[in-house]
């Protein structure tokens, strides 16, 4: 399907964009600019590789400002902000060397992998960017990179890269619990650790699902340290109600359900993602978050099922609702699908 550019919002705006698609209608001045595609460079945070499905090309993910953009970097942070939102990216080029590195016997914190010290060193950097510049909330996080399922140096690197996060959340006094920002992360081909966020000047409010437990209440058999994300955020921006939700996937309470069905485990994620909706809703007083309201980037881990994944979405979701679908790995071997999304409503909401 031909993705349909949202409409434009001067203030801030998001535009997925493919060689189907053509240019956004206007050209406000670019805040953040990522490209998901078959590659990465090596040292780009910006070029993610996850090949997208379904369409040929590359797709660019575009943050939009009519506001004037500063930009800037601070060590290997680069940055864009107006007077509001920034939006920042960071690298750690080389943590893919963990990838088939076994010394046998189990983990041992003191000597952390590659990828948990890159994971600390990344938010270190990204929380004293973001006090020095005065945009102390971080709202949404995307975190990238390659492996994710695989076991280095004795334990998982999910479970690596949340213990370098966690750790960073702790020594910067983070929240790492509740108000924790809504965030997704995903398995890469290659390009080390590529982060990008968006971050404020006031907090947003965070959202999490009655159906699910916190993610930063996980029990330890999910790993030593717990993932630091909100299901969800709500933030006013420049007078309009942005809503975040965290990559989504098949899981209820706390256990991956429908292992093996990539179809149920969608529908799952849609009902996840309705009540995500139906919290954001009580929590703005408002009823217009809607599955029209958002757009979304579906990540599939197995390209043989894009057509699955796509044809459940087809069904349930309104057709003028963009959507992207990519081949990534999920931070779960069970997990064969996620969903994250993102809207924009041009009000702004009560008490956000
Ligand atoms: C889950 O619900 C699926 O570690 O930042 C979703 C969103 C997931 C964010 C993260 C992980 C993250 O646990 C995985």
């Amino acid at each position: 399907m031909p993705l349909s550019p949202a409409p434009i919002s001067p203030l801030l705006s998001l535009h997925y964009l493919s060689r189907d698609t053509g240019p956004p209608h206007a050209a406000p001045a670019a805040l953040g600019a990522v490209r998901f595609g078959r590659t990465a460079s090596p040292t780009s945070v910006l070029e993610i590789a996850t090949p997208v499905l379904g369409q040929t090309g590359d797709v660019l993910e575009l943050w939009q400002t009519d506001q004037p953009v500063r930009t800037g970097t601070q060590g290997l942070l680069h940055y864009a902000m107006t007077d509001e939102v920034l939006f920042g990216a960071i690298c750690i080029p080389d943590t893919d060397s963990d990838v088939g590195h076994y010394p046998g016997g189990g983990y041992d914190p003191l000597r952390p992998s590659l990828l948990q010290q890159a994971s600390e060193q990344v938010y270190l950097a990204v929380f004293a960017a973001l006090e020095s510049l005065g945009y102390p909330h971080l709202l949404r996080v995307w975190n990238y990179f390659s492996g994710i399922n695989t076991d280095t140096c004795g334990m998982e690197r999910y479970l690596q890269f949340n213990i370098g996060r966690q750790d960073a959340f702790r020594k910067m006094a983070r929240p790492f619990l509740a108000d924790a920002p809504a965030a997704c992360a995903l398995g890469t081909h290659s390009g080390g650790l590529q982060v990008y966020f968006l971050a404020a000047k006031v907090p947003p409010l965070a959202i999490e699902n009655p159906r699910q437990v916190s993610a930063y209440f996980y029990p330890d058999q999910y790993g030593p340290r717990t993932p630091s994300f909100s299901r969800a955020a709500l933030a006013t921006l420049s007078g309009q109600c942005w809503l975040f939700i965290s990559g989504t996937a098949s899981i209820v309470g706390h256990q991956s359900v429908h292992a093996g069905d990539v179809r149920a485990q969608t529908e799952e994620t849609l009902r996840n993602i309705a009540v995500l909706l139906a919290q954001a809703n009580r929590a703005a007083d408002t009823r217009d978050w809607t599955l029209a309201a958002l757009q979304y980037k579906v990540y599939v881990r197995h390209a043989a099922d894009f057509e699955a994944v796509r044809s459940v979405l087809d069904a349930h979701l309104p057709p003028a609702a963009v959507r992207v679908y990519v081949q990534a790995d999920v931070c779960r071997a069970d997990l064969l699908m996620e969903i994250e999304a993102t809207g924009c409503l041009p009000v702004p909401m009560a008490g956000v």
